[in-house]
């Protein structure tokens, strides 16, 4: 039944461009570029206040247009957020739960936009398991991908391209605005594998950071009092499960193959370093300070290539008159632990994990500047491009548009609350599966697999160090959280239908 109305809706879009040139000409809808980079958390840019870098071209956007400071995904890791914000729709009913191929017979917005008029491209990091469908042009590392002389797919087959994986994903992007038919609109989705593990710089930027004192989160050396199992036992923590290949320690000259990856992925309880130009055994205390300005000068050396490639696309389109009519959106595809609770990766239902910056700079729509408290959620998007394309949103989006977000309106209805569902449990991290409702003022998290609850009150406590579940003056607090919960979960036709199998 919906698939017909797709199909229907895709006929009906695609007659109406046919038909009238006034509709599918380039100059009465705007070009949308959508550069999502992987695992930038949003407190390592500038313009969210960032105490650990700067990040001038990002906030190019931010100055120029709004900055969300609510933004979530809702189901904080790779794949998951991208087949969701390619559908609109739940890893529950996209398919996508952990990191499974994605059918890409199912509708996207990418084919919404392609047949309504919109040239499309997908370029940089798919992570989606199948080829992207619905692009007229894409270029995509395999799975992960690799942060020197990459491979790439195209719809031609494999190539090499020599350089680094974060300006090399930018070269093929103004390659595809360069070679782009000008008589149509554009939709580009520009997808960098950095900022992701393992972290790894090119030369220039690396020695930005190299040596550099990196303030550390006040939540770094958090205790875990109050807290459910879940955040004791998962393997994410900076002090004792980042590796030797995560801390660009160089193994001996003479380990070969499995013996040297052994050796890589062993995680250090002790390691002899250069300080001060001095060779010095360190442990403990000291080891785990040093491991997290490892972790740290290389993450944010990544995130800095991301931005100087941000600032070309967006000289790129002020060169060539295109700013005024071209939407861009900077976002993540999830947020990231900087330390924040001891942790790195993401995954938990906590903020800084679920948080994706999400800049948008609309020069017809946005007053630049502004700043956006409601919240929009990762299903968000879709709709927010069919709206922005004039299309109606098909009905089985579940997200909304952000469009009068954008406008600065503040419609009566917007929602007050969301609903998260986190799968990949052990996973990579030993995290813990999860479900949970957030609202303005508060968060309730369920492991369902463990039968645990945490609750925190976000104004009191924004950094979620007090579990509030079992304290007796909340009790009527949870209720109406768990209430609420189960309302979204049925709202969103969640039936567990992942709880306990997912796809292979
Ligand atoms: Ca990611």
């Amino acid at each position: 039944m919906g698939g017909m109305k797709n199909r229907l809706l895709i006929a009906w879009t695609f007659l109406v461009a046919l038909a009238s040139p006034v509709v599918s000409g380039a100059a009465d809808r705007p070009n949308i570029l959508y550069i999502m980079s992987d695992d930038h958390a949003a407190h390592a840019i500038s313009a969210y206040g960032s105490r650990v870098n700067q990040t001038p071209n990002i906030d190019r956007l931010a100055k120029g247009g709004v900055r969300f400071d609510n933004c979530f995904a809702v189901n904080s890791i790779c794949s998951p957020s991208r087949a969701t914000i390619l559908t609109g729709k739940y890893s529950h009913l996209n398919g996508v739960p952990t990191f499974n191929r994605f059918d890409g017979s199912q509708p996207t917005v990418a084919k919404y936009l392609q047949a309504a008029g919109y040239y499309t491209g997908m370029i940089g990091k798919w992570h989606l398991g199948s080829d992207p469908t619905g692009f007229d042009k894409w270029t995509i590392l395999p799975g992960q991908g690799v942060y020197f002389d990459p491979q790439f797919i195209d719809a031609d087959g494999r190539r090499v391209i020599k350089g680094y994986v974060t300006d090399i994903i930018t070269d093929l992007a103004l390659d595809f605005l360069k070679n782009r038919p000008k008589d149509r609109p554009f939709f580009l989705m520009c997808h960098h594998k950095a900022p992701h593990r393992s972290w790894e710089p090119d030369e220039k930027h690396r020695a930005m950071f190299a040596g550099k004192h990196i303030p550390e989160p006040a939540t770094l050396r958090d205790d875990y009092v109050t807290r459910t199992d879940a955040i004791r036992e998962c393997r994410q923590k900076v002090f004792d499960d980042l590796t030797r290949n995560d801390l660009k320690l160089v193994p001996p000259a003479d380990l070969k193959g499995q013996a040297r990856n052994q050796w890589l992925n062993v995680k250090p309880t002790e390691v002899e370093v250069a300080v001060d130009g001095k060779q010095q055994k360190l442990t403990r205390e000291a080891l785990n300070a040093w491991k997290y300005q490892r972790y740290m000068q290389d993450y944010l050396a990544c995130v800095q290539s991301v931005d100087d490639n941000v600032g070309r696309l967006l000289d790129w389109l002020d060169q060539n008159g295109l700013s005024k009519n071209t939407v861009v959106i900077y976002t993540s595809d999830q947020g990231f632990f900087l330390g924040d609770h001891g942790l790195y990766d993401k995954r938990f239902m906590y903020e800084v994990s679920i948080r994706m910056p999400f800049l948008v700079r609309w020069p017809d729509a946005t007053k630049p500047g502004t700043v956006q408290e409601a919240m929009a959620i990762n299903p968000d998007f879709a709709p927010t491009f069919m709206d922005l394309a004039g299309l109606p949103v098909p009905a089985d989006m579940q997200g909304r548009s952000l469009v009068p977000l954008l406008k600065g309106e503040h419609p009566a209805d917007w929602r007050t609350s969301w609903y998260y569902r986190y799968y990949h449990d052990p996973g990579d991290h030993n995290t813990r599966a999860h479900y949970g409702v957030r609202t303005a003022t508060h968060k309730l998290i369920y492991f369902w697999k463990k039968d645990q609850w945490e609750m925190y009150d976000l104004v009191k406590d924004p950094d979620e160090l007090h579990n509030l579940y079992n304290d007796p003056a909340q009790k009527a607090v949870v209720a109406r959280l768990k209430a609420e919960l189960y309302r979204l979960k049925k709202e969103v036709k969640d039936d567990d239908q992942f709880a306990y199998t997912q796809p292979p």
